[in-house]
């Protein structure tokens, strides 16, 4: 049966703001504080799901969460009505309030981990819902992040879903930013590659000295477990500690991997010589031939890869088997990132081109093309099994767009967020998303 992969990216919430929440994430931090413009960045995103479909991918949309996160503000003692509760953080701890108010949901890569039938146990497409707790702000997203998937891929038949690990440090879990599939084709048993920044409960495994590393070893096994993966369908590889220290706070912003080509920094892994031979190893008694591209460090710094973004691209595989690489505008303006792309398509190597977009809101957060979506490999029968409401069509684009319009603000500011009204156009908004999402009732508001 024919499979394919289906990008579903997070349609950027109305109270996108740059709240500088994520230490160890340096463009949050460097942006903290800046104005945003949540309609641009909703608009930037859903340009570039228009042009994926258009590309011919198939392309699906992941609904934004509930912000204000009203109830998280409750649960650490913020009472009175919903409004009270609003300016009573905004004048006693606005960083909770920031948190609190956090579009982070958009990065999609985050919500979860995928598992596609072919590698589980009980041949069912596993979801694992990430709990993102080394950021309060993002730790806050996992419920409603289930409530949505649930919505979204409703059929047990095909469909398996496991509410998020424990939420305490020894389990930090990041979802598919840590974790890349290598397969010959979508449908056939692929290689699963986990990676994790550092390990909670083995002393000799280094750590990073100066940012937190969020994925531990503990989680990704845990989450093979859950899904049913066989050990010939797993790799574990350990980030290199010294990266994360500069800035690289999930794999995904230093290696990414497509069918059986992984592009990837000189400087991501750990023992990187074992790690690949590993994964060629393996791949290879599924029937693939991984081809490694390595970037050297001559080539491109880890500070280049960190400001370009040049590994938190999309790798997609064209009609005609060729792969493309997704990358945002900032990969443009660095020369030596720019120059190593031309170099790289025009090498004979597998990948043949690379397309740019503006993703400048989300960036500046530090949320590339690769963080905006979340990849799911599917079957036909699969496919035809997922709510046909978020799947990405002309008709729904424009619809989207024209949501955008009539709800998003064009500017925010920190003095906004403190703003009632704030609450009651993002209720306004969702109500009318979930109606036309056709995701019945997911959020905190419809379900009291
Ligand atoms: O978790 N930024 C996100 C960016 C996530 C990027 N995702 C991947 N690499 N897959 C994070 O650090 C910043 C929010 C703020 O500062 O307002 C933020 O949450």
């Amino acid at each position: 049966m024919n499979a394919f992969e289906v990008n579903f990216d997070g349609l950027v919430g109305p109270t996108h703001n740059y709240g500088g929440l994520s230490y160890g994430n340096v463009a949050s931090q460097s942006n903290s504080q800046a104005c945003s413009n949540p309609r641009e960045a909703a608009l930037q995103g859903l340009a570039k799901m228009k042009a994926l479909m258009e590309m011919g991918f198939r392309q699906g949309v992941l609904a934004p969460q509930e912000r204000p996160d009203v109830a998280a503000l409750r649960s650490i003692g913020f009472a009175g009505s919903d409004a009270e509760v609003i300016s009573r953080a905004a004048k006693e701890a606005m960083p909770l309030l920031a948190a609190c108010m956090s579009a982070s949901s958009m990065w999609t890569a985050n919500s979860c981990t995928v598992s596609p039938s072919a590698d589980t146990a009980d041949g069912r497409v596993h979801f694992t819902a990430a709990n993102l707790n080394c950021k309060f702000h993002r730790s806050i997203e996992h419920p409603t992040t289930s409530r949505v998937l649930g919505a979204m891929f409703a059929d047990t038949q095909h469909f398996a879903h496991h509410p998020a690990l424990p939420a305490v440090s020894q389990f930090g879990d990041e979802g598919a930013a840590n974790h890349t599939r290598f397969c010959k084709s979508y449908g056939e048993p692929g290689v699963e590659f986990f990676v994790f920044g550092r390990s909670a409960f083995d002393s000799r495994l280094p750590a990073p000295q100066r940012y937190p590393a969020r994925q531990t070893l503990e989680a990704s096994q845990a989450i093979a477990r859950l899904h049913g993966l066989s050990d010939a369908g797993v790799v574990y590889a350990q980030q290199t500690p010294a990266v994360i220290d500069q800035g690289v706070f999930h794999n995904d912003v230093i290696a990414v991997g497509n069918g059986e080509v992984l592009f990837h920094h000189q400087d991501a892994f750990l023992d990187s010589d074992k790690v690949l031979a590993e994964l060629q190893g393996k791949l290879a008694r599924r029937g693939g031939n991984l081809r490694a591209v390595c970037v050297p460090r001559e080539a491109v710094t880890v500070e280049d890869a960190v400001t370009s973004y040049l590994f938190n691209s999309q790798l997609l595989t064209g009609a005609d088997g060729k792969m493309l690489l997704i990358v945002p505008e900032e990969c443009r303006n660095n020369a030596r990132v720019w120059n190593y792309l031309q170099q790289l398509t025009s090498d004979g190597g597998p990948i043949r081109e690379v397309r740019v977009f503006d993703l400048k809101q989300s960036m500046q957060n530090g949320g590339g093309p690769a963080c905006l979506r979340l990849r799911v490999a599917l079957n036909e029968s699969e496919l035809a099994a997922v709510n046909p409401g978020v799947i990405m069509t002309p008709a729904l684009y424009e619809t989207l767009t024209d949501w955008v319009g009539r709800h998003y603000r064009d500017r925010l500011r920190d003095e906004d967020l403190a703003d009632p009204q704030l609450l009651i156009e993002c209720r306004t908004a969702l109500d009318e998303l979930t109606r036309i999402l056709k995701l019945g009732a997911v959020y905190p508001f419809q379900l009291n």
